[in-house]
């Protein structure tokens, strides 16, 4: 009896661990920031340590998650992914960083002093396996730490690394390229760093950030490589892999890790392997996907899903239209069958989703995430606010704020361990094919079926910050009932599908509801008037149109752009109707209207078909100016550029001007100089614009966000860099905090100048810009530390000189007043 109990037991067990993947959602977690369980092993001796600096070791180690199992295990995730637990580097001189983080490793086959031991991690698997939870351990094959350069040609060696200067594993030890004997075992690419990430030998074969490159090529390496991580499988019994860098690896390599001669694969069966290739899409663009697919066919059976968390970012955070994020979720489907798609809203290398934004976006993207296929993971943080990247969980550790945070009675934590259960709930969230049926040309409605073997949903979510209403045309039955089985921040009501499929529906703002589509069904009244309208699909509109029309309805309503607040009731006088479109209140591009009829009583309300027409204007300059060369000086003329030799003049303005087409404004900034050192996605590097606009029918704020200066009044502002963009209005902005995020303008560089798109929409489509204001700023960001970059009295490598911390940070400025009559 008890044997048979226990081999159930175990048969169980194994059910739950060896379920699929996608029905997974997995916590992931950076050590060091995480939770000290062992305040013994933080500091090792050599200064690498400390809770009040963020280039160093803060303490968290491997009995800290331990500790912190129920936690982790009551939020109803099913597992963790760790940062690399291997030996580091733990600091380097050279870029004055360390390796906290588990990147820059020192020995592949041993876990870090700061971390714990064997037995530790040994533990946190076991711990973790009998609370049904897996464990990923995240690998990096392409680098080790930074132990040496090659400095114009010369070779160096990093003598003052800590707590080695050289790696401790064979082969991997062999790093002196003045040794001959070890220069031609070719561990090493034996390379300078990648300069040009377009080139394909650079980006395989070349240093990333100084990390010295592995010769995957090499025989030995590859052997040494597949044995130094099978260890892990066969020590810990880890479940899976994350994949560091994938894409500076070659692809046949990783086709000999994972399904070559004792490959991984091999040694453990439903083991996942998800590949990091750091690469988006532009909006319904393809090819980051495509990219990504080919790792699909290089052994990797999972791999994170960047195009779709840029999609998010742009989209549910940006106020980019919705129809962006309609393409990115149908050309998944095809990705999907490859394998898991990893989803993820940021992590541990990029800005915190709720960073610039407010909660409640956060939770709507959150659950977006919880409702489409794919495993998705919640970076530790996410469920306490966090807003810095790599702040600590714990008391002692670096950004805590000196507080533990780990309060599962908190409001964030709550909702995300209530979405978790929504989604284990409903089999179509993790298997559905998702087709969307309908999206917008501006933030606002997306709605998408999700359809499984075991049940079909309705996806309802409004991403804008109004109340949208909408006609859509589906396939669904008439009659069919649509059955409430999420809300947030909507109606929990149920829908009746109507005459031909169509949905009248009213979605509050920022809301998401789920539908599941049921095979009940009910008669529905068929309310039709007599409605004849002179505009038709597709109509261009150039200048103002009168429409007009005749209908036997008692009441005429219509609605631009899904705009619930944009209601009009119309005078009907004779049966008939009329009034007029100013294209000028738009934005070009496609648009949509909705009549809505009445006869005596709400019960007769038949809503129309939505006609699209198209707004196609000639652009008009609003303003021009120049300004002097080489005043980019500070506001007393005494700043300093940094000193490092690529810093040019690029925060010198030499022009500007402004121009709309229709309710879009467009910015245009000339730079004296347009550099790509980094290569920024928006093709600039080196400088950052902080632009404020005033609309002289506001009353707005007067400081500068970290800028430390103040003007007269400002409404909305844009911060751009060359990674980034956002539109802030004055709401919420204070000396040291951004106001709430509107929009992600567009970014583009055209002939020297850096061209800013602002739709109207986010703007509140203004009738006129005349005497608004605009006053541009240029400084430069630290997209490492996420902040401005600091001005000192002596200029440095990356320091702004000739000033100090509480000078204005503005190098150049130039203002503008629009003339818009
Ligand atoms: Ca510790
Ligand atoms: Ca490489
Ligand atoms: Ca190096
Ligand atoms: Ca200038």
């Amino acid at each position: 009896m008890k044997k048979i109990s226990i081999i159930l037991l175990i048969f169980l067990i194994s059910i739950f661990i060896f379920a699929n993947w996608q029905d997974k959602v997995i916590y992931f977690i950076m050590i060091d920031r995480f939770n000290d369980g062992n305040p013994l092993n933080n500091d090792q001796g050599f200064n690498e340590y400390s809770s009040y600096d963020g280039a160093k070791f803060s303490g968290g180690d491997l009995a800290g998650i331990i500790q912190k199992i129920d936690y982790i295990k009551n939020l109803g995730v099913d597992g963790i992914w760790i940062t690399p637990p291997v030996a580091n580097q733990w600091w380097d001189p050279w870029v004055n960083y360390g390796g906290y983080h588990g990147y820059w490793a020192r020995n592949f086959k041993q876990v870090d002093e700061h971390f714990g031991n064997l037995e530790d991690y040994k533990t946190l698997s076991k711990v973790l396996h009998e609370n049904n939870m897996v464990l990923i351990q995240d690998i990096v094959v392409n680098h080790v730490g930074n132990y040496f350069r090659f400095n114009n040609g010369k070779f160096e060696i990093n003598v003052g690394s800590v707590p080695t200067k050289a790696p401790t594993q064979y082969p991997f030890n062999l790093n002196d390229f003045n040794d001959p004997s070890q220069r031609e075992m070719n561990i090493y690419h034996w390379t300078e760093d990648i300069k040009d990430y377009k080139d394909p030998v650079q980006k395989l074969n070349n240093q990333l950030s100084g990390l010295d490159d592995l010769n995957t090529e090499n025989q030995i390496v590859r052997e040494v490589l597949k044995e130094s991580y099978i260890y892990w499988i066969k020590e810990v019994d880890i479940d899976g892999f994350r994949v560091d860098t994938a894409m500076y690896v070659p692809k046949d390599f990783w086709k000999d890790f994972f399904l070559g001669k004792n490959g991984i694969y091999s040694q453990k069966s439903n083991f996942i392997s998800f590949g990091e290739v750091w690469l988006t899409s532009k909006p319904l663009k393809d090819d980051a996907e495509k990219e990504i697919e080919t790792y699909f066919d290089s052994g990797f059976n999972s791999m994170l899903d960047f195009p779709l968390n840029e999609e998010i970012k742009r989209v549910i955070k940006g106020g980019q239209p919705t129809k962006y994020l309609a393409y990115r979720l149908e050309r998944r489907n095809e990705l999907l069958n490859k394998g898991v798609l990893v989803t993820f809203i940021d992590n541990h290398d990029m800005e915190r989703f709720l960073k610039g934004t407010q909660p409640v976006v956060l939770k709507q993207a959150l659950l977006f995430l919880m409702t489409i296929p794919g495993m998705p993971v919640i970076y530790y943080g996410t469920e306490q606010y966090f807003t810095e990247t790599r702040a600590s969980m714990f008391k002692n550790g670096w950004g805590s704020n000196r507080k533990d945070h780990f309060n599962e009675e908190s409001e964030i934590y709550s909702f995300i361990r209530d979405i978790i259960s929504f989604r284990k709930q409903h089999p179509a969230t993790r298997y559905g094919n998702v087709k969307a049926i309908y999206s917008e040309d501006s933030s606002g409605l997306l709605v998408f079926i999700l359809d499984s073997s075991e049940e079909k949903l309705l996806v309802v979510m409004n991403t804008s910050d109004i109340k949208k209403i909408a006609n859509m045309k589906t396939d669904l039955n008439e009659g069919t009932i649509l059955k409430s089985v999420y809300n947030f921040r909507g109606n929990s009501f149920d829908i009746t599908v109507k005459k031909n499929g169509y949905i009248p529906i009213t979605v509050p703002e920022r809301s998401l509801m789920v539908y599941e589509i049921t095979e009940d069904k009910v008669k529905v009244r068929d309310i039709k008037f007599d409605f004849k309208v002179n505009i038709k699909n597709n109509l261009t509109i150039q200048k103002e149109f009168v429409v007009e029309g005749e209908t036997n309805a008692k009441y005429v309503y219509f609605y631009i752009d899904g705009n619930y607040f944009s209601e009009t009731k119309l005078n009907v006088v004779d049966g008939k109707f009329s009034f007029v479109i100013d294209p000028y209140k738009f934005d070009p591009g496609e648009h949509k209207i909705l009549f809505k009829l009445r006869g005596k009583n709400v019960k007769e309300t038949q809503y129309l078909e939505e006609i699209s027409f198209n707004i196609d204007l000639q652009k008009k300059e609003l303003a021009f100016a120049l300004d002097p060369i080489g005043d980019d000086k500070g506001p007393n003329g005494t700043y300093l550029y940094p000193t490092d030799p690529s810093f040019k003049r690029q925060m010198d303005i030499i022009s500007a001007k402004v121009e709309k087409i229709g309710s879009t404004l467009i910015i245009y900034i000339k730079p004296r100089d347009l550099t790509t050192s980094w290569n920024p996605p928006y093709g600039f590097d080196h400088v950052t614009y902080q632009i404020f606009i005033d609309d002289p029918s506001k009353k707005g704020a007067k400081y500068l966000p970290y800028q430390n200066h103040e003007i007269d009044d400002w409404d909305f502002e844009i911060f751009v860099t060359g990674w980034s963009s956002a539109l802030y209005s004055s709401e919420g902005a204070s000396k040291n905090s951004f106001g709430n995020q509107i929009l992600s303008p567009d970014v583009l560089i055209e002939n020297g100048w850096i061209k800013i798109i602002i739709k109207g929409y986010a703007l509140r489509n203004p009738e006129t810009f005349d005497n608004w204001k605009i006053y541009i700023t240029s400084w430069d960001y630290d997209g490492v530390e996420s902040k401005f970059r600091p001005i000192n009295k002596e200029p440095k490598a990356y320091v702004i000189g000739g000033g100090d911390e509480f000078d204005p940070y503005i190098m150049d400025d130039l203002t503008l007043i629009l003339k818009d009559k």
